[in-house]
């Protein structure tokens, strides 16, 4: 078969399942502003410890957008932070380089003593567990988990199958970013032999938007500019064009993405504002000579080659002023 013919560390998939046979109680983390892969991992993993009749808590920091909830554990996840009360035979984290970008950083000095799992695919990844099952040649955290049940001789039900499939899809870009390997597509293949409901997947994650966030969109889109020094493609969003549409900052998910079916400059970045004033700074590109991974870790982000992120102080303009500033310093 197919299955174990890729990289794959089995000394630490092996040493991952044995603590979770051996264990109960589990709390799984994944990273803020969670995403398809975030919450596909998550909602993976609740279904598998429900078949192995263990008991979970699956948390993240920020609440799970509504169009999710189709994976059916994503409805349990919770940001209350007392649950980091609790002891846990082993603590999670998924998709996540590292405990700030998953948001716990501070609460999990609470934790004495804890086991952790980290289960990534960024390249970037700091290794802050005790395993870490850190693949980052693999398209998304929920091709790894596939791997990991496949090597684990786990059951793989419609439920999981879709979870997996839902992270592949929405870190691949819809099966078309540099991280579309055989291997994800032959993994995808397989997923819906398992029972992976696609027509699921698209009518929640795919055709997801309504007429209010397509002209959003391209008010954002019109604000495109070219900084020429750089090669550089950039857009921004503030609080106020979000408040004046009456939309949310999710409502913007997908936007970088988008900006990869653009065939100039180096790289693009969208700053969108947040609440907090801050602004995130998503980069992406589509030439091999740019790792944008390298950039984002030098304003004390990380992410991928192809598509990594940071955050920055606002506003949007001292942002700018502060990023050119910083890449010119870095050219000399
Ligand atoms: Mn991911």
């Amino acid at each position: 078969m197919f299955e174990h013919r890729y990289h794959m560390p089995q000394r630490t998939a092996k040493l991952i399942h044995e603590k979770i046979l051996e264990k109960d109680n589990f709390l799984v983390v994944i990273h803020e502003h969670p995403d398809g892969d975030a919450l596909g991992s998550a909602n993976a993993l609740g279904e598998m410890f429900t078949m192995l009749n263990k008991k979970y808590t699956l948390f993240c920091v920020t609440p799970t957008p509504d169009q999710f909830h189709f994976l059916p554990h994503t409805k349990h996840i919770t940001s209350d932070e007392t649950v980091w009360k609790q002891t846990y035979g082993a603590i999670i984290v998924c998709d996540s380089g590292d405990l700030r970008y998953a948001g716990i950083d501070e609460l999990i000095k609470h934790q004495i003593d804890t086991y952790i799992i980290n289960i990534d695919h960024h390249v970037s990844n700091e290794r802050f567990g005790n395993l870490n099952l850190v693949i980052d040649t693999s398209s998304s955290t929920t091709e790894i988990l596939y791997k990991y049940l496949v090597f684990n001789k786990m059951e793989i039900n419609h439920t999981i199958a879709t979870s997996l499939l839902t992270g592949l899809i929405t870190d691949t870009g819809n099966f078309s970013n540099a991280g579309t390997s055989r291997h994800a597509l032959a993994i995808a293949s397989n997923l819906i032999r398992h029972g992976a409901k696609l027509n699921h997947i698209r009518k929640h994650i795919l055709q997801d938007k309504n007429l209010p966030t397509f002209k959003l969109w391209g008010m954002v889109l019109n604000r495109l500019e070219y900084k020429k020094p750089f090669d550089f493609v950039y857009t921004y969003v503030t609080q106020k064009d979000l408040a004046a549409c009456g939309l949310h900052e999710e409502d913007l998910e997908g936007i970088a993405n988008l900006m990869n079916n653009l065939n100039e400059g180096n790289a693009t970045l969208v700053l969108r504002e947040r609440q907090d004033g801050t602004i995130k700074v998503s980069m992406r590109t589509m030439r091999d000579t740019v790792d944008v991974s390298k950039i984002a870790q030098s304003f004390g982000g990380g992410g991928h080659k192809k598509a990594a992120g940071f955050s920055i102080q606002g506003p949007i303009e001292k942002a700018l002023e502060n990023i050119w500033s910083t890449l010119e310093k870095t050219r000399k």
